[in-house]
């Protein structure tokens, strides 16, 4: 999955650790970009900066995810993985 500043950064993507299917955590890291923590993707400033996080050999389920500098705004997400 392919992330893209548009504008209004910086954003990024972050994982709600207790939002993720049980397990998951450990791939869903190593499946991430660049991190700046735990399950947290790094800002992304530039115009057309891109993210991307591999859905690879994650395990069926819901991962919802927030930006960390507009949580405050609510700007969330969600990827549904089907088996
Ligand atoms: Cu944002």
């Amino acid at each position: 999955m392919r992330f893209v500043n548009v504008s209004g950064g910086p954003h990024n993507v972050s994982f709600w650790e207790d939002s993720i299917p049980a397990g998951a955590a450990a791939t869903l890291q190593r499946n991430m970009q660049k991190t700046m923590g735990t399950l947290s993707g790094v800002l992304l400033s530039e115009p057309n900066e891109t993210y991307t996080v591999s859905l690879a050999g994650l395990r069926p389920g819901t991962y919802r995810y927030y930006c960390l500098p507009h949580l405050a705004v609510k700007m969330a997400g969600r990827i549904t993985v089907r088996p």
